[in-house]
């Protein structure tokens, strides 16, 4: 008789955020890097994927995703497939060595995903999509694979989605091997190990970004002069000393080194041929505010950081709730641009 069991796993992956960016490839296939980055993983309270994986030999046709309630084409997707054959590469090694299991590597699988944020609005929104696609496989199959090594395959889907894998705050080491084996994500400091940190996130604009970060970064690498000496000299300079900052709990290097990076990834993509824009002038207006906020205080107490977006993410310490939150709250609505539905506190996350 036909066995029709359906194997389900369900699980949440969070949104990280960069706080030295990723931003160009060395190689495009396997998305490695051509600088590290490190990021925070945001609380899955506020932004998360969720994402069910099943399997069944009563399924027919090929794999599917359903994300965000619509099909999608990942036939023609040659990252996700890149996900998909190696986790079931994985599969079937635990399958040879126990031959008791069911053969779920041979059966087709349906994922349903569904962000609770706006998808591709420069809010890492692939970055918690591929994480939770690959960690939602893995607990289906059963994998006994470490995050680190999960790290790897979700970096083939989205190279940020290999830091998404992990809490707290978590450094792409870009590694030199070719086939990407040194490429992974790893915990440089748990939640726990500073638990004041906040991010506000101020949603400047929910429409999907003009240029795609895979097209953008590739046009940086290609035609941008000022590039080579970020990727080579300076980020690798500030991966140590953000590091440090973070080991010594020292907010104000955390904010400088913070906003310098992302002033740094924003200045080569202006330097980019064509130029490639992602801040707007509520993304300047937050920018001001926040020099305003530290420039009261006497010390940096805010750092704001932008992704391949308009959109704000401010980190503080929660002591500062009052003169940073509050002020946004209040500077934003003046110009117009404060949206409010994601303009909460949000805390690091634990994984
Ligand atoms: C980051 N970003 O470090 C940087 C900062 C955007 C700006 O990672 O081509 O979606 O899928 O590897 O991971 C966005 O790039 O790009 C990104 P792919 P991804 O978070």
């Amino acid at each position: 008789m036909a066995d029709n069991t359906v194997y389900r796993a369900s699980t949440t992956a969070p949104v990280n955020i960069a706080v030295i960016k990723y931003w160009g490839k060395r190689d495009t296939a396997l998305n490695l890097p051509t600088n590290s980055s490190l990021s925070v993983t945001l609380s899955q309270k506020s932004l998360k994927t969720h994402t069910t994986a099943s399997c069944s030999s009563s399924y027919t046709g090929p794999d599917t995703l359903v994300l965000n309630g619509e099909l999608e084409d990942i036939q023609s997707s040659k990252r996700t497939q890149a996900c998909l054959q190696v986790l079931k590469r994985f599969r079937r090694d635990v399958e040879k060595k126990d031959s008791s299991l069911p053969k779920l590597s041979d059966m087709p699988l349906r994922l349903v995903s569904a962000n609770n944020f706006p998808t591709a609005a420069g809010l890492a929104s692939s970055a918690a999509g591929f994480a939770a696609l690959v960690r939602a496989i893995a607990n289906l199959y059963e994998l006994p694979h470490s995050p680190t090594e999960l790290s790897k395959v979700a970096r083939q889907g989205s190279g940020s989605a290999c830091r998404s894998l992990m809490g707290g705050y978590v450094a792409w080491r870009a590694g030199s091997a070719k086939d990407g084996s040194d490429s992974i994500a790893e915990e440089v400091a748990s939640v726990s190990h500073w638990p004041d940190m906040r991010a506000l996130i101020l949603v400047v604009s929910a429409d999907k970004k003009g240029t795609p970060s895979t097209a953008g970064m590739q046009t940086t690498v290609e035609t941008s002069t000022l590039f080579p000496t970020r990727a080579n000299e300076i980020v690798p300079k500030r991966m140590a000393a953000i590091e440090e900052a973070i080991q010594a709990k020292d907010f104000p290097t955390f904010a400088n080194i913070t906003m310098m990076d992302s002033n740094s990834f924003h200045a080569v993509c202006l330097d980019s041929w064509p130029p490639i824009h992602y801040l707007n002038d509520v993304s300047r207006a937050a920018m001001n505010a926040v020099e305003t906020i530290n420039r009261r205080a006497g010390e940096p107490i805010a750092a704001y950081t932008f992704d391949a977006g308009p959109n704000a993410v401010i980190y503080y310490q929660e002591k500062d709730e009052t003169s940073v939150a509050g002020v946004f709250r209040y500077v934003l609505q003046a110009v117009g641009g404060w949206d409010g539905e994601y303009g909460a506190q949000i805390r690091p996350n634990e994984r």
